[in-house]
């Protein structure tokens, strides 16, 4: 994805994440004005990240690994969250992974799936640009053939993008349209598809069959694809990330997550406890609703914003 000089890529991610870090810092600050790290404080700062959104095995983890060193000795919160910082960046580390396009097929068919309104479309707008940016031929699917607008949506993007389009009428079979979409892809050689799906509620039976329909086609095509499938969260949603990952998962192999609205949101402590449960590589992250707005995930630079500690 788009190289970006780290101190861009900081500013507007700790300006993103403010109402995130704002609870975990300003708590930690409150919290360790000259404090012994004892029991009490330590059951402190273990709330403070659990309302951080960081989760309760993961606020535990954290406070027991800070004990190890740091039990029963006076600490400034300065050190509490350098400390805090880098095992945060320690659990964010291995999950921080761009998504790669190896040409080794051709397209590299990349499904996009996701609850209404998370960002699939944007997501897949932004993701365009920045691979036509690196010289590839992008061809989009409007996948999404249940919601009125979405295709008129997705074809917007195109059109900023500079992305042929393909579409069908409203409510058509989004499996036949992802088939014919591959189809198309190959015969003008694209280097990358995108198919964008339905918002796939929890509670919608039919769907989730779709969802799981649409991926039986692609193999039919190309029995390696799709080669990426990522699941676009929005990060407002906090803990409810959880049971989203997990719903997926069963439905779908996830390859990747694209966490988006971190700019505004304030639970991006998420992002932490779902790096720890699932290990799934986090892609990027949305920090806005502009065609530039989706910038690689960076362990050392999330875990500083997050815990509100300058660059
Ligand atoms: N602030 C902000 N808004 C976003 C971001 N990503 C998407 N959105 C907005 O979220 C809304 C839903 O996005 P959309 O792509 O239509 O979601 P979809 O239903 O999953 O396709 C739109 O208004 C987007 O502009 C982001 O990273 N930050
Ligand atoms: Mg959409």
């Amino acid at each position: 994805m788009v190289e970006e000089n780290k101190g861009g890529w900081f500013g507007r991610l700790k300006a993103g994440l403010q109402r995130s870090s704002e609870k975990i810092s300003t708590g930690i600050t409150d919290l360790f004005t000259k404090r012994k790290l004892d029991a009490e404080a330590l059951q402190d700062l273990k709330d403070i990240l659990i309302q951080g959104d960081l989760g309760v095995s993961t606020a535990t983890r954290l406070t027991s690994k800070l004990a190890k060193t740091r039990f029963d000795q006076e600490i400034s919160s300065e050190e509490i969250k350098t400390a805090l910082a880098e095992e945060v960046a320690t659990i964010l580390a291995p999950v921080a992974q761009p998504l790669v396009i190896s040409g080794t097929h051709k397209p590299h068919i990349i499904l996009v799936c996701g609850i209404n309104g998370s960002g699939k479309t944007t997501t897949i707008g932004k993701m365009a640009r920045q691979f036509k940016n690196q010289g590839k031929s992008v061809t989009l699917a409007a996948g999404d053939t249940f919601r009125a607008a979405a295709v008129e949506q997705l074809q917007i993007w195109g059109e900023r993008s500079d992305c042929p389009v393909i579409s069908r009428d409203n409510g058509a079979d989004a499996a036949g349209l992802a088939f014919d979409a591959i189809k198309e892809a190959q015969a003008s050689g694209a280097d990358v598809l995108m198919i964008d799906t339905a918002g796939r509620l929890q509670n919608r039976k039919d769907l989730m069959e779709e969802l799981t329909k649409v991926v039986r086609v692609i193999r039919k095509v190309d029995e390696t694809a799709p080669h990426s499938v990522l699941l676009v969260m929005d990060a407002t949603i906090g803990q409810n990330a959880h049971s989203q990952v997990e719903v997926f998962k069963n439905m779908v192999d996830v390859s990747g997550l694209i966490i988006t609205k971190l700019d505004g949101s304030a639970k991006g402590g998420v992002v932490v406890s779902l790096a720890e449960r699932f290990e799934i590589p986090v892609h990027a992250v949305g920090v806005g609703e502009g065609i530039d707005d989706l910038r690689p995930f960076e362990a050392d630079a999330f875990a500083r914003s997050l815990i509100g500690l300058e660059s």
